[in-house]
Formats: C-alpha cells, sequence, structure tokens
C-alpha cells in the first residue's frame, strides 16, 4: 500500500463503482478526475468549508479537498444562524465547496466567501495526484462537534489519524475493495463522512447512501449486492418495526454480511429483536469525533450484547477508577486515531498521549468493553448527535422570558435521548415560543423536545444547579 490517503484514486480500475447517492453515482475513474479537476483549482487554499449536503456533490467536494491537501471543514447544512457564524468566525475557511445549484440556499457568512461549484462533469485532469506528497501529519478534517458549555469546536483530524483508523477498522470487520457498504448518515460528522465515505474509498470498495433509512431501502440495497450496513441506533429501533410487518425485507436484509451501529448505545430489546428479525447480530463500535473509533466488536468473533468490542489494533484504553476496588472507570484512550486539538490551538490530550473522553465503562470478562454512562449531564445524545447543554441554554437565556433554565436529556424510545428544557420564567411566555426562539438560532436536533415550566430550579449548597434532582 502506498502513502496515499485514498490509494485506490492514484489508478483506478476501469468501471469500478466507487459512491452511489440518490442524485448519482460515480466510478472510480470519474471520481478520481472530477475531484482531480476541482482539487486543481483550490490547490493551495488554506482551508475550505463544505456545505455537506447528503449527497454525491459533498463526497467528491471532500475527495477534492483531500487530493489537494487543502484541510475540509463540513457543515451541517441544517444548522441554525448562530452556529454558522461561529463555525465560519472559527474555522476562517478561505473558500466554500458548494453544488452550482446551491448558491441560493448558502446562508450569509457563507454566501460571502469565495464559492467554488463542483464540477457536474468528469473532466479530465492532469494533474499529478498530490495526495501522495502530503506529510502524514497534515490536517485532512476539521469536524465540529459540541461541547458542555459553550458552541461547538472544531476537532482537527490529520490524515494518518483517518488512514490508521480505517485501517483498523477494516482489520476488525475483514472490511476488503470486495464490500458494498450502504447508509444514510449525515456527511458532516465521522460516522457518515470517515466511516461511511472514506472507508469504502480506501479500501477500493464502494459505498451506496441511501438517502432515507427503512427496511425496503436497506432489503433492495442488500438485494442488489450491499454486504456492509451502518447506523446510529435511532436507524436500528425505527428498523425493527419495519422489518416486523414485512418478513421478505427482514430475510432480505438477513443476507448482508455486517449490520454495524455506532455514535450511541443499542438498546439490548433492539439487539434482541433485530437478531431474531434477520438472523443477525448488530455488531457495535464506539468512537468519538476526537479519538475516531476507539472499539469495535469483531467479524470474526461473536457478538456480546451491552458490549462496544475490544480496542482497535494499536490503540490503547484504560480505565481510570475513584477506588481500586471499582469495576467501573472513566474511559481514556491514547492511539494513531486521536486528532491533533481544537482549531485555535486548545488540546485537552495528557503530556503523555490520553485523552478523556468523558464515558464511564467496565471490561467484561472477555475483554469487551461495556459502557454505563458519562461522566457529566451536560452532554445529550439524540439520535447519535451529541448536543451540549450549554449551547441551548445560552440561546434560551437569550429569550426575554426566561430567568433561569437548565438543560438534559431524558431517555426516548427513538432518539435515545431527547432534549428536554427546564425553565424558570420572567414573565409570560409558552413552550412553542421557546422552541421557535432555539430553532430560529440552532438546527433542528438541538430545538428542545419539551419545555417544562418549574419554579424553581434545585441548588446545591454552592448555588450550583443540581440537575440530576429535575428528574426525580
Ligand atoms: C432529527 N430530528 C431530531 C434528530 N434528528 N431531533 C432530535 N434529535 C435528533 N437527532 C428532528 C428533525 O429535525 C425533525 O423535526 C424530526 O426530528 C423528525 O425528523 P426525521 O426526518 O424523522 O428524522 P430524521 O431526519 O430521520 O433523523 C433521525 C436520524 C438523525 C436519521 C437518526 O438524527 C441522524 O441522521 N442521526 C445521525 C447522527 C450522526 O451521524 N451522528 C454521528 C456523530 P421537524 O420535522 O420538526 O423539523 S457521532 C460520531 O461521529 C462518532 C465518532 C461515532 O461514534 O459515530
Ligand atoms: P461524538 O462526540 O458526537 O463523536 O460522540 C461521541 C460519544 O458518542 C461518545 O463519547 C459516546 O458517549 C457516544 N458513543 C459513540 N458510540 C457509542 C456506542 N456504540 N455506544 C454508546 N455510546 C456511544
Amino acid at each position: 500500500m502506498t502513502d496515499a490517503l485514498l490509494p485506490a484514486l492514484l489508478d483506478p480500475p476501469a468501471e469500478r463503482p466507487a459512491l452511489a447517492f440518490p442524485d448519482g453515482a460515480l466510478t472510480y475513474p470519474e471520481l478520481a478526475t472530477r475531484a482531480g479537476a476541482l482539487a486543481q483549482q483550490i490547490a493551495g487554499l488554506k482551508r475550505v468549508a463544505v456545505r455537506a449536503t447528503p449527497t454525491l456533490d459533498t463526497a467528491v467536494g471532500i475527495v477534492a479537498a483531500l487530493l489537494a491537501g487543502v484541510p475540509a471543514v463540513p457543515i451541517n447544512p441544517r444548522s441554525g444562524p448562530r452556529e454558522l457564524a461561529h463555525v465560519v468566525a472559527d474555522a476562517a475557511p478561505d473558500a466554500v465547496l458548494a453544488a452550482a445549484a446551491a448558491d441560493a440556499d448558502l446562508l450569509p457568512p457563507l454566501a460571502a466567501l469565495p464559492r467554488f461549484p463542483i464540477p457536474r462533469e468528469s473532466a479530465r485532469s492532469t494533474a499529478r495526484n498530490p495526495d501522495l506528497d502530503m506529510p502524514p501529519s497534515a490536517p485532512a478534517l476539521v469536524i465540529y462537534t459540541s461541547g458542555t458549555t459553550g458552541p461547538p469546536k472544531g476537532a482537527v483530524l490529520s490524515r494518518v489519524a483517518l488512514a490508521a483508523n480505517l485501517d483498523a477498522l477494516a482489520d476488525a470487520w475483514a472490511w476488503t475493495a470486495a464490500d458494498v457498504l450502504v447508509h444514510a448518515l449525515p456527511l458532516f460528522h465521522v460516522h457518515g463522512l470517515v466511516l461511511g465515505v472514506l472507508g469504502p474509498l480506501r479500501r477500493g470498495g464502494s459505498m451506496r447512501h441511501l438517502g432515507t433509512f427503512s427496511a425496503s431501502s436497506l432489503a433492495r440495497a442488500v438485494e442488489d449486492g450491499a454486504t456492509l450496513v451502518f447506523g446510529v441506533p435511532t436507524h436500528y429501533h425505527r428498523l425493527v418495526d419495519e422489518l416486523a410487518a414485512d418478513p421478505a425485507a427482514a430475510a432480505a436484509v438477513g443476507r448482508a454480511r455486517l449490520l454495524v451501529s455506532g455514535s450511541a448505545a443499542l438498546t439490548a430489546v433492539d439487539h434482541a429483536r433485530l437478531q431474531r428479525l434477520t438472523g443477525l447480530a448488530v455488531r457495535e463500535r464506539y468512537g468519538l469525533t476526537e479519538t475516531l473509533i476507539l472499539t469495535a466488536a469483531r467479524a470474526d468473533e461473536p457478538v456480546e450484547p451491552g458490549t462496544v468490542g475490544r480496542p482497535l489494533a494499536d490503540t490503547e484504553i484504560r480505565l481510570v477508577r475513584e477506588d481500586a476496588g471499582d469495576d467501573l472507570g472513566a474511559v481514556e484512550v491514547r492511539g494513531p486515531g486521536l486528532f491533533s486539538g481544537y482549531l485555535g490551538g486548545s488540546d485537552p490530550t495528557t503530556q503523555d498521549g490520553w485523552f478523556r473522553t468523558g464515558d464511564i465503562g467496565r471490561w467484561t470478562a472477555s475483554g469487551s468493553l461495556a459502557l454505563v454512562g458519562r461522566k457529566t449531564t451536560d452532554l445529550i445524545k439524540s439520535g447519535g448527535f451529541k448536543i451540549g447543554a450549554g449551547e441551548i441554554e445560552n440561546a434560551l437565556l437569550e429569550h426575554p422570558a426566561v430567568a433561569e433554565v437548565a438543560v438534559l436529556g431524558v431517555p426516548d424510545d427513538d432518539l435515545g435521548e431527547r432534549v428536554v428544557a427546564f425553565v424558570v420564567t420572567s414573565d409570560r411566555t409558552d413552550a412553542g415560543a421557546l422552541v421557535d426562539h432555539v430553532a430560529g438560532l440552532l438546527a433542528p436536533h438541538k430545538r428542545p423536545r419539551e419545555v417544562r415550566f418549574v419554579d424553581a430550579l434545585p441548588r446545591n449548597d454552592m448555588g450550583k444547579v443540581v440537575k440530576s434532582r429535575l428528574l426525580r
């Protein structure tokens, strides 16, 4: 294997399918020429934003940036104006890559940037592919992820982190050029973009984006040759209900090689129901934007439900226990997939290379990791999206009728957790007005699903809000 991040694009095999989306498909030679042409235009830029709709254009834009050695910042196309202003100011991209047809959709801070339309034709590019010349530590992607308090932070991921992590996953899942991956994930996070698009491209295999994850679209894809399925637990939760009513689709899905779930915990009930319906045990894997994937249930081992598998090759995991007798500990990690810090210079990794994930886990007898929760109630996982309570609290506090607020995640069958805001008002308002207020600033998934009005927030002797008491 060469040092290139995407070796299959260097000398692409004729006619081999690379990427398919509901809006179109490209073979490897087509992707190489289309992305290569755009790479030539953007070469030398410091950083580019990519309006990351779930489309072929986004994949071409990201691949072009990787080929050009220009770090790409994928942007949630449904970002609210508040987030977008923050991300554009923080990432300071030189330009935006967006489909020519998307011009009208670009919101002000993006619209003000120089724009490179993503080519729709596969014009031959003559340039030497610069992918080979990039130092491994060079930044490849900047992915924004929520923290507990302020606005999202841009995690810088190097080329070598992406390459090492994708190769370790290939080892865990026996993932090869023969695999056809299907999913319906968004392309502005690690799951859909790194695993879901760059994963198959690094292997020389192919990917089909379903647009919408449904029993019928998935069954058809597997009948058409899909071997690997990626999804978040919300996808699988919805799928079990659909498959229960459609035994033919369940049998078809059961012919896939691997069903993989991640980004949040799959419930034992959904795991068991899926296994009954399809005959397949879903393999879970665990990771963070900052660390890429840390553990995975391997393809060549039986699945241990309730665990996220073993550490990937070259990844070290330790559990930091409060008391020697505890079997639970705070999960810390060291390895080649770790990010290079947040944009702007902060890097919480310890001097000797350990990153604190914020998750709490324990080892099972077989050496798999079982996650039991998180250290903070200020991070919410809804539908696989990480949402910082502080960002929503800050947005709500800007509403004139809000005196105090605490936001937290409460268990939800479909989303895992849903965003709930506990509000003390200083003036008359209603839940709808507060939800609309947040929706006017932030992405739709950050909007509270529920607002509970309370007379006061529970506080400890120091005056700090004790969120856990709100749910009693
Ligand atoms: C959609 N809605 C949500 C969410 N998603 N509300 C709360 N939390 C959510 N996550 C809202 C929509 O705005 C809409 O509201 C309403 O729910 C119904 O939308 P619907 O179209 O049915 O939902 P959906 O679009 O099907 O979304 C569900 C989803 C989505 C597909 C599961 O949440 C999703 O794509 N999740 C993937 C998250 C992900 O990729 N995470 C990776 C980061 P209205 O109609 O009122 O507007 S984690 C990561 O990268 C690490 C490394 C890892 O481990 O993977
Ligand atoms: P993000 O920052 O969006 O990349 O989300 C990372 C967080 O998602 C982790 O810290 C975990 O809390 C959670 N997570 C990812 N995969 C899993 C999984 N398979 N099971 C449980 N939680 C997970």
